[in-house]
């Protein structure tokens, strides 16, 4: 298992978040080629219209899993913490209607926690729960989310970098290749991304030119 904190930080750069529902083609194609492109960590997204549930999500799960340990891509689950116990993935990621951080933390020993945030309390008590990095989002519109009320605009990502959050941090929704540079200027560590990688014609290009955008020198 790949599980050092001081790694993470890169492993954020380009970050694909993916379930079933997001996908146009196989999942397991979308995320081969996705690797292909330059993606650093990936997070299974089970949610929406259709979403896998019970031992089928499951086995999906560790086919996916199997795909990223190939790579040797880290394998984070959204919000199933069981299920990130039995599969030993990397990490969990929750937002705030989930299973309290803490909580979420004393479970999962030294794993990743990634905690969504939207304020700069949020932000201090994820710290102090224990989480590892920090989603912030809405940056722009998304498709990929249909309970999200407020977008953040890239103030966020500053006001959090003004005020010292020490831990790493990600920016989310509607970030393309045409704004991510300035998601990593306004100070993100990394771009969290659905649809631009697992709705795009050309996965691996899209790929990289996302990876492109956010990291020009490698
Ligand atoms: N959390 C905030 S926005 C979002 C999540 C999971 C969806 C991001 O998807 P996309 O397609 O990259 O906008
Ligand atoms: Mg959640």
């Amino acid at each position: 298992m790949i599980n050092r904190r001081e790694q993470l930080k890169d492993f954020l750069t380009l970050y694909f978040i993916m379930g079933s529902a997001n996908c146009l083609k196989d999942p397991i194609y979308v995320l081969q080629q996705a690797i292909e492109g330059g993606i650093t960590l990936f997070q299974f997204r089970e949610k929406g219209v259709g979403a896998l549930e019970g031992q089928e999500k499951m086995k999906f799960a560790e086919k996916l899993q199997k795909i990223c340990k190939d790579a040797e891509i880290p394998f984070i689950i959204n919000d199933d913490v069981e299920l990130a116990l039995a599969l030993e993935a990397d990490g969990v990621h929750i937002g705030q209607e989930d299973e309290r951080a803490s909580i979420v933390r004393e479970k999962i020993g030294h794993k990743w926690l990634g905690v969504s945030t939207h304020t700069l309390l949020e932000a201090q008590q994820a710290i102090a729960d224990g989480a590892d990095y920090l989603g912030l989002g809405p940056i722009y519109p998304t498709i990929s989310k249909d309970d999200t009320v407020k977008i953040h605009g890239l103030d966020i990502i500053k006001s959090f970098r003004t005020n010292d959050i020490p831990i790493p941090i990600v920016g989310i929704g509607g970030i393309s290749a045409m704004n991510a540079k300035e998601v990593i200027d306004a100070g993100a560590d990394g771009i969290s991304v659905i649809s631009s990688i697992s709705g795009a014609e050309h996965i691996t290009d899209a790929a990289k030119e996302l990876k492109r955008a956010v990291n020009p020198t490698r």
